[in-house]
Formats: structure tokens, sequence, C-alpha cells
């Protein structure tokens, strides 16, 4: 799977070849979201940690506020996109076949098919993955990883990158912390180890509790972005 992204090491000059035209495109989708004050969410984590049930909420939160719209990204299938149809913002499913992430060009394409709107909010899934989707740069302005606890508290050390290039981390799933052996403050302390600037949550998606902290701080980055055009 990872020969798709040139992440293995054997094929280290591909992988190379492969991150700097990522960049590239990544650069330029940035310019487009930047200069139409989309703040660009680009939502990564394991397969099943929640992503999909945290946008639905983040959605239905702030649907009245701001236009939202959804990138998903799966293997195969439109299981998500469906899911999210349902809250009726405008999706757009990319499958990625045999790929292991979304790439800068597949985000690019789907922007021009989607057309979001000045001053709107794009979430974009990616491929359920805690390792390839940290590689590539997709022109965004948040990565948020979602980490469940059923995943385990020694997962930012263990899948170090994903974490150190992520700028927000959604501890998901809080409902189940008693009848798990996942240990909060070494799962805090295993985070800090590797990026001290994360902004890390901790809310049950499913529940839709202690979701406020992370709302207020999307309707920031939206005013920031606002402003930051402004100058
Ligand atoms: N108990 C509990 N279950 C949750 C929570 N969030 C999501 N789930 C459940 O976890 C499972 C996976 O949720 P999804 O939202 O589909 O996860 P995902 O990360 O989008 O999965 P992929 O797109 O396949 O990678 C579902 O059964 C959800 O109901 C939560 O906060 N608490
Ligand atoms: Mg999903």
């Amino acid at each position: 799977m990872c020969e798709t992204c040139g992440c293995n090491h054997n094929e280290m000059l591909v992988a190379e070849n492969v991150l700097e035209n990522n960049n590239r495109v990544a650069a330029e989708n940035k310019k487009i979201l930047d200069s139409k004050q989309i703040l660009t969410i680009n939502m990564m984590g394991s397969p099943g940690s929640g992503k999909t049930t945290f946008i639905i909420k983040t959605i239905e939160a702030l649907k009245s506020e701001t236009d939202i719209y959804v990138i998903e990204g799966d293997q195969f299938g439109s299981l998500d996109s469906d899911r999210i149809s349902k809250t009726g913002v405008n999706v757009l499913q990319i499958n990625t076949g045999n790929g292991c992430h979304l790439d800068a060009m597949a985000v690019n394409h789907a922007i021009k098919k989607l057309k979001p709107s000045k001053n709107s909010l794009l979430i974009i899934e990616n491929v359920g993955n805690l390792v390839c989707p940290a590689l590539f740069n997709l022109g965004e302005h948040q990565r948020v990883v979602v980490f469940s606890v059923t995943e385990g508290d020694d997962k930012p050390i263990k899948y170090a990158p994903m974490f150190h290039e992520a700028s927000h981390c959604i501890i998901n799933k809080t409902d189940l912390m008693d009848f798990i052996p996942f240990d909060y403050n070494t799962a805090i302390n295993n985070l800090r180890k590797i990026n001290h600037n994360l902004q890390v949550f901790s809310l049950s998606a499913l529940h839709g509790t202690n979701m406020d902290l992370w709302l207020d701080s999307l309707r920031k980055g939206k005013q920031y972005l606002f402003h930051k055009a402004k100058l």
C-alpha cells in the first residue's frame, strides 16, 4: 500500500519527488483558500477513531452560523459521505482505491468541484490511517488528529509524526474511559513529549459532550483568517 505514496524507506527518492510535487500543489490550494478566507481543517486519525461522528457533531453545532463543505476521503464506498450529506451540507466523496491518504492534487480537484463560498468552513476527512496522511500537506490551515481512548495512551509515542505534525488533537470517546485501561495523564504527557504546541480537546463525539471549547476555537480560527485578509 505504501508504495503508492513512497513512504517506504526503500523508495526514498520516489518519496522526495512525490512530496515535492505535493507541496507545490498544496501551496496553490492554500493560496485559493486564503484568498477566500475558507478555514480548512484536515481531519486525520486511525480507522474508527470517530472522525465522521465528530465532523457531523461539529456541522450540527455550526451550520446555522457558517456555510460548511466537506471533502470525504475513503479507500472505497460512500458510506461516510452519505452520513454527512444527511446534515444538509455539500459533501464530495473521493475514493483513493489502493491509496492510503489524500493528496493535494485530489483536494485541488475537489475544491474546484465543490466551489466553497467565501468565509466558509471546509472540513476534509482524510483516509483512516495514523501514518501516511501526516506526510501530505493539503494546503489546510489546521491539522486535527482524532485520537480515541480505545487506541491506548501510548499512541502519540508510537506514531510520533502524526502527532508532531498536528496543530490540534481531539481525545475522543472519553465516555469509555472508565471501562478501559487508558491513563489520561500518561496520554497528555506523551502528547506533550511529541508536540508541546498541540491544542488538546477531550470530548465524546458520540454524546456531543465537551464540544464547546473546540467549537469556540473554530470560531476564533475563522475570525483570525478574516482579519488576516484585511491586513
Ligand atoms: N463510545 C463512543 N463511540 C464513538 C464516539 N465517537 C465515535 N464512536 C463510534 O466509533 C465508531 C467509528 O466512528 P466513525 O465516526 O465512523 O469513525 P471514523 O474515524 O470516521 O472511521 P473511518 O472513517 O472508517 O476511519 C462508530 O461506531 C461510532 O459510533 C464516542 O465519542 N464514544
Ligand atoms: Mg469516517
